[in-house]
This record gives C-alpha cells, sequence and structure tokens, in this order.
C-alpha cells in the first residue's frame, strides 16, 4: 500500500526535485536537472503529474527557437510517460525586475510586463491541459511600510488576478486560479499573507467564482497558524482549488521539507480531512496531491529521488493511519463521547426562530449551566486514540 500509483494523484513541482540547492548563504550543490529526466523519474515512482513555473521549462531568455524544442522534448516525455500536467504557475519573482513585484511593483511598466507574461503563460497551462493557474505574489509585498500605498497595492492585484481571471473566461478555457498565500520570504511582508487574508480578497473580486486557494502547509506554519484548520475553511468556502503538501518546523525560514517531516500530527489531521473528509461529511477535496519541497542541498540526486518517493510513501502511511483511526470503533465512541457528531446538529430547530429560542425555558431560565459545565469532553483520551493510530500502535 506504500507504493504510489497514479490513482493516488501525486503530483511534484518541477522546482522542488530540480531544485539545485542555492541558497542565500550558498551555491548550488547539486547539478541542474533535465525536465525531461524529471519526467521519467517522477513517472517511474508512480507520480500522477509533474507541475511548472513558465521560467522552469523555458529559461527566460530563451530564443523563441529554443523554446520550441524545450516543448517539443518535454511533451514527447510527458506522452511516453502518461504524466499529466494539472497545474502550470508563472515565476514573477526570479527576475531582477521583479523585485518590486509582479502585479504591485511600484513601476507601472513592469506590471503591465507581469500582467503579459501571466496572459501568456495562461495560454501556455491551457495548452497543456492544466486544470489550475496558480498565482504565488512571492515579490508582491514590502520590507518598508512607507514604501507602498497598501491601497493602491490591494488594487492592482485585484486588477491583475480579475484581468487574468476574464481572460480565462473570454477564452473559453477550463482553468480555474489558485493565490498561494505566504506570510514573508523573499519580501519582508507579502501581500495576502495567510489563507484568511486569501479568501477575503477573493470575495472582493469581479470574477472570484473561478478564483481559489492553493495553500501550502509550511506556508500557514510559518505564521504561526494550524495547516488543517486552514485548508478546512477553504474547503468550507468551496475555495481549496489545489494544495502545497510539505513539512516545516514552526516560526523560521521557509522550510520545504518533506511532507510529514516537520510537525507529523498536524500532517496527520490534514491527510486524514483529505482522506477521510468532516467527521459529519461536508465538503471534499478530490484535487491532486501536490508536493512543494526542497530535497536538502546536503543530499546529492540520491536523495532527491529518495525525497521525492518519501513524500509519497509518508502520505501514503498517513492515509492508512488515518483511515484506521476512523474505522475502529473505540474511536468512533470517543468521537460520539466527545460530542464531535453532536457539533453538526444546527443550534435552532427546524423553523425556530429567535423569538421561539428567547421563550424557550429550558435555553435559559431553567438552563443549569454549572450542571453542563461539569460535562468532561475528553479530548485528551480521543487525541491519545489519534497518536496511538498514528504510531500503529493500535
Ligand atoms: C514559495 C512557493 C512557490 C509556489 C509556486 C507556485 C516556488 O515558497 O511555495 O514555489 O508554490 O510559485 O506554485
Ligand atoms: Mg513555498
Ligand atoms: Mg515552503
Ligand atoms: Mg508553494
Amino acid at each position: 500500500t506504500l507504493s504510489p500509483t497514479p490513482a493516488d494523484k501525486f503530483t511534484f513541482g518541477l522546482w522542488t526535485v530540480g531544485w539545485t540547492g542555492a541558497d542565500p548563504f550558498g551555491v548550488a550543490t547539486r547539478a541542474d536537472l533535465d525536465p525531461v529526466e524529471a519526467v521519467h523519474r517522477l513517472a517511474e515512482l508512480g507520480a500522477y503529474g509533474i507541475t511548472f513555473h513558465d521560467n522552469d521549462l523555458v529559461p527566460f531568455d530563451a530564443t523563441v527557437s529554443e523554446r520550441e524544442l524545450i516543448l517539443k522534448n518535454f511533451k514527447a516525455a510527458l506522452a511516453e510517460t502518461g504524466l499529466k500536467v494539472p497545474m502550470v504557475t508563472t515565476n514573477l519573482f526570479s527576475h531582477p525586475v521583479f523585485k518590486d513585484g509582479g502585479f504591485t511593483s511600484n513601476d507601472r511598466s513592469i506590471r503591465r510586463f507581469a500582467l503579459s507574461k501571466v496572459l501568456r503563460n495562461i495560454d501556455s497551462a491551457a495548452e497543456f491541459g492544466a486544470e489550475t493557474f496558480v498565482m504565488w505574489g512571492g515579490r508582491e509585498g514590502s520590507e518598508y511600510d512607507g514604501s507602498k500605498d497598501l491601497s493602491a497595492a490591494l488594487d492592482r492585484m485585484k486588477e491583475g488576478v480579475d484581468t487574468a481571471a476574464a481572460y480565462i473566461k473570454d477564452k473559453g478555457y477550463k482553468l480555474r486560479i489558485a493565490l498561494e498565500p505566504k506570510p514573508n520570504e523573499p519580501r519582508g511582508d507579502i501581500f495576502l499573507p495567510t489563507v484568511g487574508h486569501g479568501l477575503a480578497f477573493i470575495a472582493q473580486l469581479e470574477h472570484g467564482d473561478i478564483v481559489g486557494l492553493n495553500p501550502e502547509t509550511g506556508h500557514e506554519q510559518m505564521a504561526g497558524l494550524n495547516f488543517t484548520h486552514g485548508i478546512a475553511q477553504a474547503l468550507w468556502a468551496g475555495k481549496l482549488f489545489h494544495i502545497d503538501l510539505n513539512g516545516q518546523r514552526g516560526i523560521k525560514y521557509d522550510q520545504d521539507l518533506v511532507f510529514g517531516h516537520g510537525d507529523l500530527t498536524s500532517a496527520f489531521f490534514t491527510v486524514d480531512l483529505l482522506e477521510n473528509g468532516f467527521p459529519g461529511g461536508g465538503p471534499r477535496y478530490d484535487g491532486p496531491r501536490h508536493f512543494d519541497y526542497k530535497p536538502s542541498r546536503t543530499d546529492g540526486y540520491d536523495g532527491v529521488w529518495e525525497s521525492a518517493k518519501s513524500n509519497m510513501s509518508m502520505y501514503l502511511l498517513l492515509k492508512e493511519r488515518a483511515l484506521a483511526f476512523r474505522a475502529d470503533p473505540q474511536v468512533q465512541e470517543a468521537l460520539t463521547a466527545s460530542g464531535v457528531f453532536e457539533l453538526g446538529e444546527p443550534t435552532l430547530a427546524a423553523g425556530e426562530t429567535t423569538a421561539d429560542l428567547l421563550a424557550d425555558a429550558t435555553a435559559f431560565e431553567d438552563f443549569n449551566a454549572d450542571k453542563a459545565a461539569e460535562r468532561s469532553f475528553a479530548f485528551v483520551r480521543l487525541n491519545q486514540l489519534a497518536i496511538e493510530h498514528l504510531l500503529n500502535a493500535r
């Protein structure tokens, strides 16, 4: 059960296995990876798909004929292996021109270049048959609050996203946009820093119906937030369009560890939600299980492919443990005792008005708050059962 197959829908960014280890303090520790080799290796390991930024595949300064040759070889590898491209994204952060952002650069000519780059990449995404177009605005932000008109920046972000969404609709593409929140790095503060900010922003859009989120485990955890709660609220809002799974250990730089190599208990509940859904039903996620991680720069290519495998087997292990957790009659009993299913029942009866509630003496005058306060929710026992299942100790 730990051997992945394409039915598991595991996908990887080309920039993940392709990361050569250059960081702010040191140069690359691995040689470049040929995208064609990445396709073959990931297919051999049982992945379903590969995703990429425009410039992961075609260098920023490639000539037209270079571009054609790269695309021809890459498409041939896809056809040969059956690997899919479910998501495409745009690099608006590497080139120095984007040092103050793409959609929100203070320089209008740069904003026009960024928007044009995105529209061209939408055409390419549609051509690859992608369903999701991710937008991570890593350079959209500031180091100094006085350097940005924050209201205008949000206007320009809205303009950029709405223009891209309208373009998708005009062209009749089956694409949806997924915004990826991140609190900081590379900018000191990035706009739309968390899932919550992203949801609030989408509600202000003209074409918000085709705009959702691509939350990343580590990004929420860098802000000290609970990733499972974040994707739960995105799901609840009908906005979990895509997901970036990885590992992070607390509030520090973006570690991009293998999924489960950060907060393992949190990873267990993430998989429990993705695979089992909410205890009382509710909206489900059925998109790709996408890994956005970095193979540690201490490792050679043996470690790159080992870590790619580890993401998938970690997910499948946690899936096995999460299925066993929910199937355990003692867990079901503990969930019931803890009132977890009770929360699914509306607080007001069907058709009940506020006047009815106010007139209901059992809800207030006769309600014994001290007695109700005596209830033990027994959440600790429930969590111990979860951890024992996580450890395969039951
Ligand atoms: C950075 C990221 C990005 C995004 C990508 C869009 C380079 O922390 O997570 O990876 O995931 O740009 O998919
Ligand atoms: Mg990231
Ligand atoms: Mg990360
Ligand atoms: Mg990401």
